[in-house]
């Protein structure tokens, strides 16, 4: 769904970027959409009838730690055959030509690195890659020790630890779980700092992710929202540009 954007909108929300200092952009699923990953909301039923919400907790992973399994090792290979679209590539140039980190996202499936690897050619790709609050669906972590390791394919037992034995587990965080506080507090400053938050693809309903907009309000900065509807965060938007981000990105950080 191509829709052309009404011009003052996209002009009004380039001028707020280009007069921008700081600018942090919040990504949810959305933005990937268009690279075939579905989005939260559109997965329900995808994979055996089941819905995210039920299995991305970590009630969940302790009671059927198998099932949780199988459903991360598919998105996991499901992931893999993706490529980053145009919104991801348009905001990993974006960032690089700033020179400053500003990506932060919700996405787990690795496409904002791909973007700012291959955007970056041989040069640093650091200013577009992500703060992936949310963690890595590639990655695993041990349940016990916090040890990371590379994904392997999921064999007929579970994955455990090499260093401690314990239960590993897709580096992701569950619902239920606490972000990692670093990570959170860096994407949190960013935005307090910003004067600007572009807010895309997210139906802003997952906290604390979904609170790291309005720091930027606080901090006295403006938000550009990019979406294919409305959302929680549209009334609080300075500019609300409704369209696909594979198409609005490129126009609009072009
Ligand atoms: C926490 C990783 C403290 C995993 C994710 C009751 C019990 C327990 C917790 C809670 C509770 N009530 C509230 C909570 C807190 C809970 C929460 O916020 N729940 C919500 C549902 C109310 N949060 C947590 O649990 C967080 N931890 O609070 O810790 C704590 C500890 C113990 C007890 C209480 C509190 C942890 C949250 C992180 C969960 N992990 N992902 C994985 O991916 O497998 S969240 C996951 O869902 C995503 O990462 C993302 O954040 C969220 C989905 O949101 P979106 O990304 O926005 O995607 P969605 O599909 O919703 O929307 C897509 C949007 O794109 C739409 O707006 C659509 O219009 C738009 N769109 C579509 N196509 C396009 C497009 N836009 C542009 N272009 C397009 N082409
Ligand atoms: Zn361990």
């Amino acid at each position: 769904m191509e829709r052309i954007l009404p011009h003052s909108e996209l002009e009004r929300a380039r001028e707020l970027i280009a007069g921008a200092e700081r600018v942090v952009a919040l990504t949810g699923a959305g933005i990937s959409a268009e690279s075939g990953v579905p989005t939260f909301r559109d997965a329900g039923g995808l994979w055996r009838n089941y819905r995210p919400e039920e299995l991305a907790t970590i009630g969940a992973f302790e009671r059927d730690p198998r099932t949780v399994w199988e459903w991360y090792a598919w998105r996991r290979g499901f992931v893999a055959e993706c490529e980053p679209n145009d919104g991801h590539r348009a905001l990993a140039r974006f960032f690089l030509r700033r020179g400053r980190e500003g990506i932060v996202t919700q996405n787990v499936d690795g496409l904002h690195t791909r973007a700012a690897l291959d955007a970056a050619g041989d040069g640093p790709p650091g200013a577009a890659l992500p703060i992936e609050i949310h963690g890595a669906i590639a990655r695993d972590r041990c349940n016990r020790c916090g040890q990371r390791a590379e994904a392997e394919p999921l064999g007929d037992s579970l994955p455990r630890c090499e260093a401690c034995g314990g239960m590993r587990r897709p580096d992701v965080v569950l619902f239920g779980e606490m972000l990692d506080s670093d990570l959170l507090a860096r994407a949190q400053s960013l935005a307090a700092r910003a004067d600007l938050c572009l807010v895309i693809g997210t139906s802003a309903v997952v906290h604390p992710a979904a609170g790291i907009p309005l720091a930027t309000l606080q901090g006295g900065g403006g938000i550009v929202e990019v979406n294919t509807e409305r959302t929680e965060l549209t009334g609080a938007a300075t500019v609300a540009l409704r369209g696909e981000a594979g198409v609005v990105l490129p126009a609009l950080l072009g």
